[in-house]
């Protein structure tokens, strides 16, 4: 069990006010508020050994080197990968779809190829594949939801061909707060010899993820969303994939030798890690993970589902309320009425109660559900009943304004 109280000191952010109110903060899907652990390991690390990795021999350079390595090896006993050298570390989620679709798509497809993405993908796994087709003539077709706005599994076992190349999905939808079947879907994609990226942002907050288990080829996800810093995220790619793609990204650390002529590429996880990396991100991103580690994922996980549970019984005692898809995460997305999701967060903005609102960056799926948007409440595991509360109370008084008007 975890203890909401002890942990809530750990998060200077959370003793905020906004408009005078205690800050209600339940936008964590964007992004988390950071423990001081986190943040103290970011000045730490500029206060004792700042200095760029891996080409140095002298002392700071070495122990900033190794520093980075541990959080390497620190995300790959997270996800239960096989090598380290399979850990890439990249900007974020969206930078880590970027680099499969730019690196698997220029060295391994062809126009005319297929790849599968789902009807709830979020625009960072959407654009990508847009901008692949446009280079390439590499063409994506879209897993159809069921009216309960599940995946259309039937469906996606009948898009496979052989022209089909990759399955690019979202392990749980960051509008509906749904998780996908994710290991199914792998396995049908494998059946078909196909590969599978999983869009793993949302789900590795909140989830166990074993990579080897779940037999994904691709999995990305964001630091800042699992208590770490922005700019930092992780590709996790199987060897044998890693090996075969060229790297998208020239410049250094990524080359063995450069002539005019010709550039011989890095070993792994070098060779996709062009450039100075956010050295600083990626240790601050090891020590949120060795954080979440010493309160225990599944204690998050069961924390956070019981939120999501009250937090849906609650929201349905509301008349008006529309709750969309069926959420199991830590997400809920809802309509009450016909005030506008933007109207409503702007109430409980200033009430002090941070939720987010409008497309979540999954147009396609608001268009699908025909609406102009959602108001969103995400939970991490500093989120407390009480603060549900406060949301619901905030609604009811909208409803309030909004039926006097
Ligand atoms: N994929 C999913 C499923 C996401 O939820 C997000 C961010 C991304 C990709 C992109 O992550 P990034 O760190 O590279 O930006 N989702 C959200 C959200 O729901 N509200 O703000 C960002």
């Amino acid at each position: 069990m975890v203890n909401i109280e002890e942990i809530r000191k750990e998060f200077p952010i959370l003793e905020s006010r906004i408009y005078d109110k205690p800050l209600v903060y339940l936008d964590n899907a964007a992004t988390t508020q950071k423990p001081k652990c986190v943040i103290d390991t970011i000045s730490n690390v500029y206060t004792t050994m700042n200095s760029n990795v891996h080409r140095g021999v002298h002392h700071l350079s070495q122990v900033a080197t190794t520093a980075m390595e541990n959080s390497r090896e620190t995300v790959r006993k997270f996800i239960g990968a096989k090598h380290s050298h399979e850990i890439i570390f990249t900007r974020g989620t969206t930078e880590s779809i970027n680099l499969v679709a730019s690196s698997y798509g220029n060295t391994l497809l062809k126009e005319g190829d297929e790849i599968i993405i789902s009807a709830m993908e979020h625009h960072s796994n959407i654009v990508p594949w847009q901008l692949l087709h446009a280079r390439t003539g590499v063409k994506f077709r879209v897993i159809p939801l069921t009216g309960n706005c599940k995946l259309d599994i039937e469906a996606y076992k009948g898009m496979f061909n052989e022209k089909t190349r990759l399955v690019s999905v979202t392990h749980v939808s960051n509008v509906l707060g749904s998780t996908n079947p994710i290991k199914e879907i792998i396995d049908i994609a494998h059946s078909n010899d196909v590969p599978v990226l999983v869009d793993g942002a949302q789900s590795i907050p909140h989830k166990k993820i074993d990579v080897m288990e779940l037999d994904a080829d691709f999995f990305a996800f964001s630091g800042h969303k699992i208590y770490g810093p922005t700019g930092v995220g992780v590709l996790y790619g199987k060897e044998l994939w890693l090996e075969t793609m060229q790297p998208y990204n020239g410049g250094g650390e990524m080359i063995k030798s450069v002539r005019f002529d010709k550039t011989s590429f890095n070993d792994l996880p070098y060779k996709f890690e062009a450039g100075t990396p956010d050295y600083v991100g990626i240790i601050a991103l090891g020590k949120a993970i060795e954080w979440v580690n010493s309160l225990g994922i599944e204690n998050i996980a069961a924390h956070e589902h019981e939120l999501t549970r009250y937090a849906v019984e609650q929201l349905k005692t509301i008349p008006e309320m529309r709750i969309f898809g069926e959420p199991d995460g830590a997400a809920v997305s809802f309509l009450t009425g016909d005030i506008h999701p933007a109207d409503l967060g702007t109430i409980l903005d200033r009430l002090g109660i941070a939720i987010r609102t409008g497309h979540h960056c999954a147009q396609p799926l608001i268009d699908h559900l025909g609406i102009p948007g959602t108001a969103r409440a995400s939970f991490a595991v500093y989120n407390t009943k009480k603060e549900i509360d406060a949301l619901i109370q905030g609604i009811k008084r909208a409803v309030k304004m909004f039926t006097q008007c």
